[in-house]
């Protein structure tokens, strides 16, 4: 016992004396007393080297939040990116004995989402979303579909009540339209609202990669959520494009610009196939219909569900002046450790 107790002291004098910190781990043996020695060693040896070991972890957090910081910056400071092509541009029509005539050529093309990033897309008049197509209720429409894509394709009116025959779903309606071909659909436009077309064939596919676009029809007579500064359309997709407004991931996104006072409509049209609740900064919205249909009720939120096929019209009065964030909840659409990207854009109020 003694001889071990001496051997310990020893050990100790020896440890305490000994600059060299890094001979204790091979002094260390299996006995308890060696190993409370070498704690005692270890306790006394530490002491300065703890001071030391904090500021090289805080410097190290502080590098790590620079560089990461610095990707959020520039993601954001790139806002609002210029890339080519633009989606939901108006389409014109041509008038033939009083009936608006729209032409579509769906074909693949190449789309830039976000800067330098090109995907394939299938699109209608080479722009994802496709043009945007505005009537009135109760006008005769035709809409010539040319099918330029190596699959058959379809045109649905999505929240139109048209005639059986014009309600674009292969087999169930109409004939597939094979490529090369075209076809014809024609109606009088019924209801009012926010509408959509797409593909009704392959559509997980077709949809997705971009055959998609907003079918507006204003009401026969004016309401008063008619009578606002700015009416924007808000089509949402999440397939092989990524997640995108309007065709475009953020920092590509478009701005929804407004000076302040005045009042804006958003139509969020949902073409995706997941739900986006969409959350405005700083101002509530007023939902006012939901798929085109006048709510009695109209009611407020800063946060709107948006399932796939919804649409929903809220309207915004811009009282708070400022760049606000406007994206999607769902946060992996909207952020990442390396900065926003996806289903995130701004509402700027200008003073
Ligand atoms: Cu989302």
């Amino acid at each position: 016992m003694s001889e071990i107790l001496k051997s310990v002291a020893t050990r100790r004098a020896f440890l305490r004396d000994s600059a060299k910190v890094a001979l204790a781990a091979g002094v260390a043996t299996a006995c308890k007393q060696d190993a409370s020695a070498t704690t005692v060693r270890q306790s006394v040896a530490a002491h300065p080297a703890a001071a030391g070991g904090a500021h090289d972890a805080a410097a190290a957090a502080l590098a790590n939040a620079d560089a990461m910081d610095a990707m959020h910056e520039k993601s954001i400071k790139a806002f609002p990116a210029k890339t080519s092509g633009k989606g939901n541009q108006v389409l014109a029509p041509k008038l033939d004995k009083g009936v608006k005539v729209f032409e579509l050529t769906a074909k693949k093309i190449q789309w830039e989402t976000e800067p330098g990033h090109f995907v394939e897309a299938w699109a209608y008049n080479n722009q994802v979303p496709g043009p945007q197509i505005r009537v009135r209720q109760g006008e005769r429409v035709r809409v010539i579909l040319h099918n330029e894509l190596p699959e058959s394709t379809a045109v649905h009116f999505h929240g139109l009540e048209l005639p059986n025959a014009m309600d674009g779903v292969p087999y169930i309606t109409q004939s597939p339209v094979k490529p090369g071909q075209k076809f014809t659909y024609e109606f009088v436009v019924p209801n009012a609202g926010s509408h959509m077309y797409h593909s009704h064939h392959d559509s997980a596919k077709q949809v997705g990669l971009g055959l998609l676009g907003a079918f507006i029809v204003e009401p026969r007579t004016p309401t008063p959520a008619e009578n606002v500064d700015h009416d924007f359309v808000f089509v949402l997709n999440d397939g092989p494009h990524g997640y995108t407004f309007n065709g475009k991931s953020f920092p590509a996104t478009e701005p929804l610009v407004a000076k302040l006072g005045q009042k804006i409509r958003i139509r969020f049209m949902n073409e995706g196939m997941m739900i986006h609740p969409m959350h405005l900064h700083g101002m509530h919205m007023t939902v006012i219909a939901k798929d085109g249909w006048p709510l009695s009720n109209p009611w407020r939120c800063d946060t709107l569900n948006v399932a796939p096929g919804e649409r929903w019209d809220v309207i915004v009065s811009c009282t708070n002046p400022g760049t606000w964030a406007f994206h999607c909840h769902i946060l992996p659409h909207a952020e990442s450790e390396h900065g926003m990207f996806g289903m995130v854009t701004a509402l700027v109020v200008q003073k």
